[in-house]
């Protein structure tokens, strides 16, 4: 009886715990692309315009990234992209986190942030982000 009524009172004090298991990662469902919200960003001598971004979590986006010098430029941002999921298509052009544009050139990345909080973004290229060339995105 006393043992019983010990296990039971265990089995109360474990419960809360077994009552959180690990969760697994939720499948998402399929993303409506075509939905998503257009933002422009501008890369220039030496700067992002904006600088600064602000992104709903979990909404698509399709961000155009425009080129307006003559020099290659590129928006890093690796732990941004590490938490979010970006359209099949456009993987290559943000691989490894990075989107490189020749002068002049343009790309689109549709993405989705899933984890709120503030990421860094700047150009690898040398000086260019002790020159100005850094941002963040916010993710709210
Ligand atoms: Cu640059």
């Amino acid at each position: 009886m006393r043992f019983s009524s010990l296990a039971a009172c265990a089995a109360l004090l474990v419960a809360p715990a077994a009552a959180q298991p690990v969760e697994a990662p939720s499948p998402r469902p399929p993303v409506d692309w075509s939905a998503a919200q257009s933002i422009e960003v501008r890369l220039q001598n030496f700067s992002y315009q904006p600088a600064s971004l602000t992104l709903r979590a979990n909404v698509p986006y399709r961000i155009h990234f425009v080129n307006v010098s003559s020099g290659g430029h590129n928006f890093t941002a690796k732990e941004f992209f590490a938490q979010a999921t970006i359209d099949p298509e456009d993987q290559a052009a943000a691989q490894g986190g990075s989107v490189k544009l020749d002068g002049g050139q343009s790309v689109d990345v549709r993405v989705i942030a899933h984890q709120p909080g503030r990421y860094k973004t700047h150009c690898t290229h040398f000086l260019h982000s002790s020159l100005g060339m850094t941002g963040e995105i916010l993710v709210q």
